[in-house]
């Protein structure tokens, strides 16, 4: 059986979203910004994207929604442009985020970092979110930008983002949220939590790769990321790919429409917690950061005694697709970041396996995974010589620090 449980990597295309794209693959391949009848003939679809896009985050008329390469370009664009025009042309010096944000951030920031930007890295709690009052400690008059994950890749925990958007509010501070993991799989409403900047990829819920946005409140202005063409109003130069966009505008429809964020909820974590929960009856098993608060489609688990890429090995020759962390980072075996973010203690951080299920998934394919991970584990567990099961390492949470 093939079963792929690798869904935060990236998704399968939902078979009625391709249908919405080939069109514009075939025979309505005109420019967008052409005036004729090819030209045209883009346009009814491309006002129903941006239609379904404004609809599935809750945007309003005033604010923008740019069409972007991906969620990295998204990010990128913010912090450089929050870097232009706050930092390099404003009085301002710092940036706040967390030590747990996707490499698109962090590697950003690290970058701001040789061009003279102060970074801060914000912790997490022993949950793997932010504490409301560590971003409080860390705001100074010279911060120009929060950005600050919806929900975590690795973990799927959710972040507290309205308080962190009200914290930033109040002190006049604008605030971006990485939202890549959250769209299709939690209730986002820009307005309803009063977020400047989101950014998201729509490979992550069912639609084509090569294609994300970033949207941003009516009112913040931002520098222009690419310079060309007077596509996006100017904000985003360069022919936009119709096909990419009409298909995200599909995704977006089909996974944030109120029935389908239940079933995500109901069927999708019914199904992550059937894996979990049998995943758990075997000794020295945890989930990293807890159960609580987490996307219905995630799970981060730790098998003591068992390398997670070696487990993955196993899962992949059984026909199982999962991962031990974020695919940007899996080609090097350095300890599983976030899970060192933790303080999990070393040993621990080498033995995460995250398994992502999205709407595709069936009971069938989580009973077989569930055996294969088992077979897995003590074949693993058999050859480990590190290995001894002690009753005082089997338990649930976060474990040592
Ligand atoms: N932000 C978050 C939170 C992500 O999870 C990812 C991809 C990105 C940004 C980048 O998305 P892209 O479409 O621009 O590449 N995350 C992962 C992951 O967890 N495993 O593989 C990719």
């Amino acid at each position: 059986m093939e079963v792929y449980l690798d869904n935060n990597a990236t998704t399968m295309i939902d078979p009625k979203v391709l249908d919405e794209m080939m069109p514009f693959l075939t025979e309505k391949y005109g420019n967008p910004n052409s005036l004729h009848k090819y030209g045209s003939a883009t346009h009814p679809k491309m006002v129903e994207a941006i239609d379904h896009l404004y609809t599935g985050i809750g945007a309003a008329d005033e604010d923008d929604i740019i069409i972007t390469s991906n969620a990295t370009e998204a990010n990128n664009w913010v912090l450089k442009s929050i870097w232009i025009d706050k930092i390099l042309n404003g009085d301002k010096k710092h940036i706040i985020t967390s030590e747990v944000e996707h490499p698109a951030i962090t590697a950003t920031c690290k970058f701001l970092e040789t061009m003279g930007v102060e970074v801060s890295y914000l912790e997490v709690n022993e949950e793997g979110v932010l504490d409301p009052q560590t971003l409080r400690d860390a705001l100074r008059d010279d911060t120009a930008l929060v950005s600050i994950m919806w929900a975590n890749n690795e973990t799927g925990k959710i972040f507290p983002i309205k308080e962190i958007a009200d914290i930033c509010k109040e002190a006049g501070v604008l605030f971006h949220s990485d939202a890549t993991q959250a769209i299709g799989k939690v209730k986002v409403d820009v307005k309803e939590i009063g977020v400047d900047m989101i950014s998201f990829s729509a490979h992550k819920f069912h639609g084509p790769k090569g294609v994300g946005a970033l949207y941003i409140r009516g009112g913040v202005s931002l520098t222009p990321c690419f310079h060309g063409g007077e596509q996006m109003g100017g904000k985003r130069a360069g022919t936009v790919d119709v096909a990419s966009m009409v298909g995200m505008g599909k995704a977006m429809q089909l996974a944030t429409n109120p029935m389908a964020i239940a079933y995500e909820v109901n069927h999708v974590g019914m199904l992550r917690n059937r894996l979990e929960a049998a995943i758990l009856e075997i000794p020295d098993t945890i989930v990293i950061g807890g159960t609580e608060n987490r996307t219905p489609n995630t799970t981060l688990i730790s098998f003591r005694g068992v390398e997670g890429e070696s487990m993955l090995w196993d899962l992949n020759r059984a026909g199982i697709a999962a991962s031990t962390g974020s695919a940007c980072a899996s080609e090097d075996l350095e300890a599983n970041p976030v899970m060192n973010a933790f303080g999990s203690d070393s040993e621990l951080a080498h033995t995460g396996v995250r398994f992502s299920l999205s709407r595709f998934n069936t009971i069938e394919q989580i009973d077989y995974a569930i055996e294969q991970v088992k077979k897995a584990v003590e074949r693993l567990r058999g050859i480990s010589s590190s290995y001894a099961y002690s009753p005082k390492n089997h338990v649930s949470g976060l474990g040592a620090h």
